[in-house]
């Protein structure tokens, strides 16, 4: 008997497409009067993302004033393959399984991974986990209804919710444990990441264009800062602010703005509704999505295959049925729209023109 019950912790969200409405209805009540949680700051966090985020600044202003147009081009190539290592390694590949990959492309993915330093594959993988499947409870580590800060980076400056552990050891990891890339990378990581984040990058620069240790290296700390937020605003901004063509009862939105920075990633409505889709939205490579279209050159080389994805039927009938009403229907059909750039207003006969338009000028 659980007299108590008071705030029970239910799943409210999907990992892949073997979940279903059943299984969120099994509720799992939690008595939560037994705990009550108290919010204990991490000061070495607080501390060292106070100084990363000064020392960007400083990158900034040596990018700006200083530093070599080659460091500039450097630190925005590693911006994208860093990026990468996050959207097509441990998010698409890893987290939701979207995808297969060679060996090789692996090992590429999780060197841009540790270049991305955002921890473990395999740990990244598993709060990601709980965050599909516990979305927006007290079990999802960074918690959208906690407000923006929190889900930005406050919840990486503070011990995790109880839930989080609780909830996540529900969570099936034995895949990426038993990957043997992920776990050379888990076991050395302390000597990985500080040579493939912190010196190859200031190194390069320095060695093969001549450039000062101090651009070089807080160009680097620029560069991995705009990552970091780049990512955290997926769970912050595009769990606030955007349409939700595909189920209006859920907060995770479209934000083109989060998506031009994550390479893709701002696709959040889509992607919470169905995870296991490897474009991460509906118009995959067709609209503000790098990543996407970096899996589909992998593909096109043999070293990505079994593309997971959702016919257009089923998107379209969950959008009716569950959507806003923002669904363009005559939106996707077409590669002519295909980056989006504000025709959302354009007329539907006008679309049509532009259809033929662009199979002219192909
Ligand atoms: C960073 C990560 O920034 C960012 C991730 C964002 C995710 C975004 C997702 C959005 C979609 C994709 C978009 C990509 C876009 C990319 C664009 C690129 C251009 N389940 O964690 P601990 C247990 S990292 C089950 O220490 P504390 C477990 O037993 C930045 N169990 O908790 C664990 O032990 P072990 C750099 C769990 O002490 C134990 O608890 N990194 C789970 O409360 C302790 O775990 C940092 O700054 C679970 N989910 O500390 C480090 N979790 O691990 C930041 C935990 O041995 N982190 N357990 O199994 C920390 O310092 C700490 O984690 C803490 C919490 C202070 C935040
Ligand atoms: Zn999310
Ligand atoms: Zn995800």
């Amino acid at each position: 008997m659980a007299p108590n019950v008071t705030n029970a912790v239910v799943p409210t969200g999907v990992l892949d497409e073997t979940d279903n409405e059943m299984e969120v209805a099994a509720a799992i009540a939690v008595d939560k009067k037994q705990e009550k949680h108290e919010v204990k700051l991490v000061w070495r966090n607080i501390l060292l993302f106070a100084y990363l985020h000064g020392g960007a600044l400083y990158g900034l202003y040596c990018l700006l004033f200083s530093a070599s147009i080659y460091t500039t081009l450097f630190s925005i190539l590693l911006y994208q393959l860093g990026g990468l290592g996050i959207t097509a390694g441990a998010h698409r590949l890893w987290a939701h399984r979207s995808y297969k990959a060679k060996a090789p492309l692996r090992a590429f993915l999780v060197l841009c991974n540790t270049l991305a330093f955002q921890d473990a594959v395999v740990d990244w993988a598993r709060d990601h986990r709980v965050h599909h499947k516990y979305s927006e409870t007290d079990a999802d580590p960074h918690n959208a209804k906690r407000g923006f800060f929190f889900s930005h980076v406050g919840w990486l400056l503070c011990r995790k919710h109880p839930d989080i552990k609780r909830f996540g050891k529900l969570i099936d990891l034995s895949d990426l444990y038993a990957d043997p890339i992920l776990k050379f990378q888990k076991d050395f990581y302390l000597v990985l990441m500080p040579i493939v984040c912190f010196v190859a990058p200031t190194w390069i620069p320095m060695h093969f264009w001549g450039e000062t240790f101090v651009n070089a290296f807080s160009a680097n700390l620029l560069r991995y800062t705009v990552t970091l937020n780049a990512t955290w605003l997926v769970n912050s901004a595009a769990h606030m602010f955007g349409l939700k063509p595909y189920d209006r009862f859920i907060n995770p939105a479209e934000n083109l703005f989060v998506a031009l920075f994550a390479l893709g990633e701002g696709w959040h409505n889509y992607h919470h509704t169905f995870p296991w889709d490897y474009k991460t939205s509906e118009l995959g490579r067709y609209r503000v999505n790098t990543t996407c279209a970096f899996i589909d050159a992998m593909a096109k080389i043999g070293q990505a295959y079994d593309l997971k994805t959702v016919s257009q039927d089923v998107v379209d009938k969950r959008a009716e049925r569950t959507g806003d009403g923002s669904h363009d229907h005559h939106h996707h059909h077409h590669e002519g729209a295909a980056w989006g750039w504000g025709d959302a207003d354009v007329p539907v006969e006008h679309k049509k023109e532009a259809v033929i338009m662009y199979q002219l000028s192909n």
